[in-house]
């Protein structure tokens, strides 16, 4: 029996057609710029995007840190949420390897930075502070779309004090396809994004990010400093042109999933969850009890994993169907009537 995941979408596999492309792939030395594969996949993505170009990186965590050390110098900061992934999950990396602080304010309650608090720490010119340089937002974020007037304005303001912007958009396709919109939409209002593969998109490895020709330039330097130069890594690229052009649409069944899922999940009197915040493929559920220990441990032993965070997080993904959510319905309820 296999097991069901609802940790994150980071788990997917790749699909048959990938396993074949990538076993198919035509390689080369990309450090040298020259494997065809990730030449194909970083203008595929570059136009998909709206942008001059793009660069093929291992991790999002890597495509984030190299994007804000491109448009930040050491000693300069960026403003961002303080549960967004560039600033909490990213072990500090601009921090660390960059000398770049972060700016981190509270989130409002859409999960919005608001235009208040962004305009309240940007620092005026004076030897006391860091230069604050970046704007960085996140969309989705836990989930949740950002409004595309919100996202209009914030970077507008940004720009107003000369700041550039760049989007975490991990699960930008999610985004564009809850909006029902093309996902340059999002994009014209940032200076630089980076797009996850290996997510929602089943890609096995990898990230693109995008931008200027120039900051793409600078992008690749700093991709080769932390290591993230890769050789013949067309293999990881094949798959990710079919991340792209064969996996973005059916992210709307994982949105139905989730939503199925949500309302389930409030029909048990343990479980609670705001709908207004499932908006894609997560779902955050309140159990109200103590700690999620023993359901998690109950739903092991019948092949499915969760999260173990109080409310937990639920993602769904390729790799689960409606059956699959039923199963883990069915699982709860069982663990429920004997808690
Ligand atoms: N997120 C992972 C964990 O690291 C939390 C997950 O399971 O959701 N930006 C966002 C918004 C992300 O959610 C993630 C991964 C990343 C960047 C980093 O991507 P990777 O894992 O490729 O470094």
């Amino acid at each position: 029996m296999s097991v069901i995941d609802f940790r994150s979408d980071t788990v997917t596999t790749p699909t048959t057609k990938m396993r074949s492309a990538m076993a198919e792939a035509i390689v080369g030395d990309d450090v040298y710029g020259d494997d065809p594969t990730v030449n194909q996949l970083q203008k595929l993505a570059a136009d998909l995007l709206g942008f001059e170009a793009a660069l093929f990186v291992p991790s999002g965590t890597q495509g984030n840190l190299i994007a804000i050390m491109a448009h930040c110098q050491r000693g300069d900061e960026y403003i961002v949420g303080q549960n967004a992934h560039t600033y909490k999950f990213e072990g500090g990396g601009a921090a660390i390897v960059g000398s770049i602080q972060p700016q981190p304010i509270m989130e409002g309650e859409n999960g919005t930075l608001p235009l208040d608090s962004i305009e309240s720490v940007i620092k005026p010119i004076d030897p006391h502070f860091a230069r604050t340089r970046l704007l960085c937002l996140e969309n989705t974020h836990s989930g949740r779309v950002l409004p595309q007037s919100y996202i209009a304005e914030a970077t507008a303001l940004a720009r107003k004090h000369g700041l550039n912007c760049h989007l975490d958009g991990a699960r930008v396709f999610n985004a564009a396809v809850k909006q029902k919109l093309n996902v340059k939409e999002i994009c014209q209002h940032f200076d630089s994004i980076s797009v996850c593969l290996s997510k929602g998109l089943a890609a096995p490895v990898g990230s693109v990010i995008a931008g200027t020709a120039d900051f793409i330039n600078t992008a690749r330097r700093w991709r080769k400093v932390v290591g993230g130069g890769m050789r013949q890594a067309g293999i990881l690229a094949a798959a990710g042109i079919i991340a792209l052009t064969e996996q973005v649409n059916r992210l709307t069944e994982d949105h139905d999933n989730a939503k199925y899922l949500a309302d389930e999940l409030n029909k048990l009197d343990a479980f609670s969850v705001d709908m207004t915040k499932v908006q894609t493929n997560m779902v955050f559920a309140h159990l109200q009890q103590e700690s999620t220990t023993a359901l998690a441990a109950y739903l092991k032993q019948h092949d499915i994993l969760i999260s173990q965070s109080n409310p937990i997080r639920f993602v769904t993904h390729k790799d689960v169907t409606t059956h699959s959510v039923n199963t883990l319905i069915k699982h709860i309820r069982s663990y429920l009537l004997n808690a």
